[in-house]
Parts: structure tokens; C-alpha cells; sequence
């Protein structure tokens, strides 16, 4: 799987529940049960020299058991008193919620870096403790950032991902995604090895641009998710021509695609030329199916809304029987 934040989290525990191994700490990441996740890095940023890695924490914190599940990110038993101190201190910037606790991760994992290890050999370190059940991969061991074009009263100006997404909510438009970095950035370690070995690859409804678009702006990981031959199923993270949750909606105007479950799977496109192979749209979709038919790619329309652990597993059963029947249709 290729995952983003919160979307990729609640598809895993699908995809663990299905495999009769969500709740326990399932598989050691050594030898999870097959299960490998490239994490998007593009969130990632540099605050009070600590690095913070949104979308790999919440899958580790979520599978792991220490996500703050109502806040959605960060973990959970959460205090904010560093935080309160740096606000006390007038420091800047104020707007990203450090909690005390996630502050262990990002000392450890700023300590390792520092210590010369690579991204994905610290993200395995910090995944023996959580033991997540998969195999956590970074997109990248090299630096690479979102950051979003705007223009308000200071100009026109690109602002870092985070501080669109957490201070301006994204209510002033982006003009532009720019994945900074990412032309000079190779994948990180096991990424296309996994890609090009899977028996699946499946797209959960992570935000298409600043998450699966993030994820496939490293050089090489859109070759490796064309030319795979394992099949690659994505399902769409938006219902009735919105969201479900976050605000991909603002993500995909900036890049001239409508909000809708159809749109998103012409954006990604029928391989080889684009990244699909099928996709699977919420039965609220259902009218438009025939759109991505006539793109080329297998189209379903299913329930999407995982709204606990087994309706994300009768959904990620869906995705895995689809993909089941495109292998052997191919
Ligand atoms: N999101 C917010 O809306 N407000 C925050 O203050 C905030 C802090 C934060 C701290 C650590 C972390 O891992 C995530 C945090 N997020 C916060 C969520 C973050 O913006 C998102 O997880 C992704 O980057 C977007 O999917």
C-alpha cells in the first residue's frame, strides 16, 4: 500500500482485521504478514529542530495503539505543556500542536538522524516499539516537503504544507503544489523492491496530491507502480463529490481535477500510462462508474465508508477480490 495519514491508518486496520490479526501486535515489522507501507514524507517538517513525520506517525501511532483517535493525529494522553511554554515564550511558530508525548518520538527520531541513520532505518526503530504489524517505508530517505503556492496580502508566496493545512485550513487557494526535493530524491530503501514484488497494490483513499501525489513524485515510484505486475487497486476517498474526511477537495481545484470518485481515477489514470488497474467508488458513486470505465480502468462501486474496523475490512476484502479478478482476467 502507498498511504498517506488517517485514510491509510483506518484502510490498515481493515486490512489487519481481514487478516485476523488486528488488536494483537500482530507480526514483528521484521516479518509482519506481508503487509509493506510506503508512508508519505511530504507532510514532514523541520519545528524547534526536531523533525516531525505527520503521516508516518499516525499510521505507526494508529496500528500501534497510541494515536489520539478523537484528535486524529498525536497521541493519545496527550499534554501540551512544552508547547505552552514555547507559547510563553512568544515563539513561532505556534499554530502546529507539539504534545508532550509526540515530542519523544520526534527527540528520538532527530537523535537518530543525527546519529547518521537514514529515514527508513529510524522509522523501523521507532516501529519496534509500536509494532504497527506492517513494514513501515518511507517514500524517501531524502528530504522532501510540500509546499503550496498562494498569494494573499504578502504576495505570492510558497508557505510549507503544514502551515496551509493547520493555520490557513487551506481556505486561501493553492495555486500550486510543490513537492520540494522530490526531482533530486531516489525511494527510500524496499520501496520499488516492494512495488514490483507485491501480489497486490492497493491505494487507499488517501488524499490523492499532497499524500498519494506526494508519494509518487519520487523518481521511480510512478515507474514501479506502472510496470508492476501485480494489479493495483485504488478506492476513492471521496463520496458524493466531497472528502470524507480532510480536505482533498482544495488539493485536487489546485490541480484543475473536480472533487468526485470518478475525476480522481481519470487524474490517476489506467495503467501503464497512469497508476490503475481498478478502482472502487462508494455506491453513492455508482453513476460513475462508466466515467472510469470509459477511462480504461475496472470500476466497482462498493460501501467505502469505514466506519469501524469491520467495515474497513469488508472494504479492503472488496479491493482484494477485484484485484483477485483483474490478475486472473489479465
Ligand atoms: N493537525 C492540526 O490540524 N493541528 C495541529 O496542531 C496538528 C499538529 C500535529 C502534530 C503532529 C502530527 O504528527 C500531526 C499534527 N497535525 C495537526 C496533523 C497533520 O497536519 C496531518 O496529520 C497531516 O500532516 C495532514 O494529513
Amino acid at each position: 500500500m502507498l498511504a498517506g495519514g488517517l485514510g491509510g491508518a483506518r484502510f490498515l486496520h481493515g486490512v489487519r482485521a481481514l487478516l485476523g490479526i488486528e488488536g494483537g501486535p500482530g507480526p514483528t515489522t521484521e516479518e509482519p504478514d506481508g503487509i509493506t507501507v510506503v508512508g508519505n514524507t511530504g507532510d514532514d517538517l523541520w519545528l524547534f529542530g526536531l523533525k516531525v513525520c505527520p503521516d508516518l506517525d499516525t499510521i505507526m501511532y494508529s496500528l500501534g495503539g497510541g494515536l489520539d483517535e478523537d484528535r486524529t493525529w498525536g497521541r493519545a494522553a496527550e499534554t501540551f505543556n512544552a508547547a505552552e511554554e514555547l507559547r510563553a515564550y512568544g515563539a513561532q511558530p505556534d499554530w502546529f500542536g507539539l504534545g508532550d508525548r509526540d515530542i519523544g518520538t520526534h527527540l528520538m527520531r532527530t537523535q537518530l538522524l543525527e546519529a547518521g541513520y537514514p529515514l527508513s532505518a529510524v522509522t523501523a526503530a521507532l516501529c519496534q516499539r509500536w509494532q504497527p504489524g506492517v513494514r513501515l517505508l518511507p517514500m524517501t530517505d531524502d528530504r522532501v516537503e510540500t509546499h503550496v503556492v498562494i498569494t494573499d496580502d504578502q504576495g505570492r508566496r510558497a508557505i510549507h504544507f503544514q502551515e496551509w493545512w493547520v493555520r490557513l485550513h487551506a481556505e486561501v487557494a493553492a495555486e500550486r503544489f510543490v513537492m520540494v526535493g522530490a526531482e533530486d530524491a531516489t525511494p527510500g530503501p524496499g520501496v520499488v523492491e516492494a512495488i514490483m514484488t507485491a501480489d497486490v497494490v492497493l491505494l487507499p483513499p488517501s488524499n490523492p496530491v499532497v499524500s498519494i501525489g506526494a508519494i509518487a513524485s519520487v523518481p521511480g515510484i510512478a515507474t514501479a507502480l506502472r510496470s508492476t505486475e501485480a494489479p493495483v487497486v485504488g478506492v476513492s476517498g471521496l463520496v458524493s463529490g466531497a472528502p470524507v474526511r480532510g480536505m482533498a477537495d482544495a488539493c485536487l481545484s489546485a490541480i484543475g481535477v473536480e472533487p468526485r470518485a470518478g475525476a480522481v481515477a481519470v487524474h490517476y489514470g489506467a495503467r501503464p500510462a497512469g497508476f490503475l488497474d481498478g478502482w472502487l467508488v462508494d455506491l453513492a458513486d455508482a453513476g460513475e462508474v462508466d466515467e472510469v470505465a470509459a477511462a480504461g480502468i475496472a470500476c466497482r462501486a462498493v460501501p467505502t465508508m469505514m466506519t469501524d474496523h469491520g467495515a474497513a475490512a469488508a472494504l479492503v476484502g472488496k479491493a482484494l477480490d477485484f484485484a483477485a479478478e483483474l490478475r486472473s482476467g489479465q
